[in-house]
């Protein structure tokens, strides 16, 4: 595979010259100060390219090239809006920039109630806590009949684990971490600077009344066949990331969350250029997906990986595993061997020796990733070397 790392444009505090030094090919990035829905005209995606190529590195991979709520729920503005994200494509594909990460998730792109959960060696991880989730969505969000979506131990839980030490305090770094700080940085919908988020989140929610999972489902394969003949026209690959955690939450639907919905996606729109981005991490995140048979069924529709992997808690929460995970480990060698020249970047390794210090986004840290990269390198180099694969479904 090919070592990128996700880098969020000339303001990263971690830098190109960095990222030279410690192993990485390719950059995955985005044009982070067009606002979602506008074009990237091939002007600003040049100058991008070049900023990234002067330092001696590519742009492998765009993630992502956001698809706007209204494409999603299908809103009067969509063709509009759809027209505007093939010309970006467009530019992206003259400059040369052929792999796209795209989501279908509705409002929320992807969730943690903890981005600091402490590990026993002094590190630190993201964290979903399932009950502190249930607590945001009944009594903050008080969304309508909320608690019909959690189970009785859940709520239990919730009750008498999370409302007792739940203060104010504690109630704002709970919508800080879920609708501001997991999401500012990836989606636009919500940014540092909205002073009422739980106000503007609840008016997003409410853009998806009455749209369930076909509408959903729908929605997506007109935008897809809509944009395949750009895809086409340019070697474009588009990849789509799954629903993270892979399950409905808070009343949205959720259309990539398992083998059934990878299978539709792809059959209904049966374009090479229509792929997935396997992230290992979001699949494993849900206990019914096996994420090692899902590497093996999806290698060769993928066009993009996200090497991490979770554990799954008996009570639903889940947090980050290490990246030497016998799952992951198994993962890598099924790409080794089936897809080996695809675009690889680690993903929400811990924070670590003084990265907590130095405010990156959540899951972006320098040290952790560092050292994740260090750990994938190690097992692709095992794979290669030793000529380890995975025979069991050849
Ligand atoms: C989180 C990321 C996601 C991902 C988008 C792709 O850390 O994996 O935000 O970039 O869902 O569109």
């Amino acid at each position: 595979m090919e070592k990128t790392w996700r880098w969020f444009g000339p303001n990263d505090p971690i830098t190109l010259e960095m990222l030279r030094q410690i192993g990485v090919e390719g950059i995955v990035t985005a044009l982070h100060h067009i606002p979602n829905g506008e074009v990237w005209s091939l002007e600003e995606v040049e100058k991008m390219k070049r900023f990234i190529e002067d330092r001696g590195l590519r742009w492998s991979v765009v993630e992502s090239l956001p698809v706007s709520e209204s494409i999603k729920y299908g809103g009067a503005d969509r063709d509009l809006l759809i027209d505007s994200y093939k010309e970006s494509l467009r530019s992206l594909g003259k400059a040369g920039v052929k792999t796209v990460c795209y989501n279908f998730m509705p409002v929320l792109d992807w969730a943690r109630t903890e981005l600091e959960y402490p590990n026993a060696d002094g590190t630190s991880n993201l964290y979903f806590n399932r009950a502190e989730f249930a607590y945001f969505d009944i009594h903050i969000l008080k969304r309508e009949n909320a608690e019909r979506d959690y189970d009785g131990e859940t709520l239990l839980r919730m009750k008498e684990e999370v409302a007792p030490r739940m203060d104010r305090e504690g109630e704002r770094r709970l919508v800080d971490t879920i609708i501001v700080k997991t999401q500012g940085f990836v989606n636009g919908n919500i940014s540092e600077k909205d002073l009422n988020p739980v106000q503007k989140f609840r008016e997003l929610l409410k853009l998806y009344d009455g749209i369930d999972a076909d509408t959903l489902r729908a929605n997506m394969v007109y935008f897809l066949e809509a944009i395949m003949p750009v895809c086409d026209e340019y070697g474009i690959n588009m990849c789509v990331h799954p629903d993270d955690p892979p399950m409905a939450i808070l009343g949205l639907p959720r259309i990539v969350t398992c083998d059934a919905d990878i299978e539709a996606f792809l059959e209904a729109v049966p374009n090479p250029h229509n792929g997935l981005t396997f992230c290992a991490g979001s699949l494993s995140a849900g206990g019914h997906n096996d994420v090692v048979a899902l590497a093996r069924k999806y290698a060769g529709r993928t066009h993009f990986v996200h090497a991490r992997i979770c554990n799954v808690l008996p009570n639903g929460d889940f947090k980050e595993s290490s990246h030497l995970d016998p799952r992951l480990i198994d993962i890598v060698a099924t790409f080794e061997k089936e897809n080996p020249g695809v675009p690889m970047r680690v993903d929400h390794a811990p924070l670590m020796l003084g990265d907590e210090k130095m405010g990156y986004n959540a899951g972006y840290s320098f040290h952790g990733r560092m050292l994740a990269l260090g750990m994938v390198s190690g097992i692709m180099a095992a794979c290669n070397n030793l000529n380890i694969s995975n025979t069991s479904n050849s």
